[in-house]
């Protein structure tokens, strides 16, 4: 059996970002209209291009799907995705850098890719999300920074974390 990939044996995941705006009592969510992660609510990022600052590739990542330039921003997480059952070929693995948005320029809009819309952070629609989400997103919604490795199986749901707060 393949041994599990972990941070010391992967130290080069892929960078992804995934911003979450948020205002009083809640939160942006974008719907994804296509590619990885489709028909799932999420907060909005994507991949880091070649010599680009995760910051830099995160105000990019938000204006391009949902119309605004972040202003005022927070790292609140930094989340390894493994996936040990899919060739590591595939480019699966990955490091999200999570920030929260706390001001911005713009207005908020639907891109191609995304279908934003507000949520109550008492009503996260978590069945519609990724299986990882409800383990770590309350905390840095509440102010705690998260530090976890998931490790997913075939079919995308997590079959064992490790979660640091
Ligand atoms: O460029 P692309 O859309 O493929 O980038 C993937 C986006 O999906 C990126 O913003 C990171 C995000 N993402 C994962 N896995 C997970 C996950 O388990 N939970 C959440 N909330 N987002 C994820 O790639």
């Amino acid at each position: 059996m393949e041994a599990l990939r972990s941070p010391e044996s992967s130290p080069n995941l892929r960078k992804v970002t995934l911003a979450f705006p948020v205002k009083e009592n809640e939160v942006l969510l974008a719907y994804k209209k296509r590619g990885f992660g489709v028909g799932k609510w999420n907060g909005v990022g994507g991949k880091c291009m070649e010599n680009e600052s995760i910051v830099d590739a995160m105000i990019r990542e938000t204006q391009e799907k949902i119309g605004i330039i972040p202003v005022e921003y927070m790292k609140v997480a930094i989340l390894n995705f493994y996936f040990p059952e899919v060739s590591p070929d595939k480019g699966l693995d990955q490091q999200a850098s999570v920030y929260l948005i706390l001001n911005w320029e713009g207005t908020i809009h639907e891109s191609e890719e995304m279908f934003p819309q507000w949520f109550n952070i008492d009503r996260i629609p978590f069945s519609n999300m990724w299986t990882d989400d409800n383990l770590w997103l309350p905390y840095v919604l509440k102010g705690k920074f998260v530090n976890a490795d998931f490790y997913f199986d075939r079919d995308q749901n997590v079959r064992d974390s490790n979660i640091r707060f």
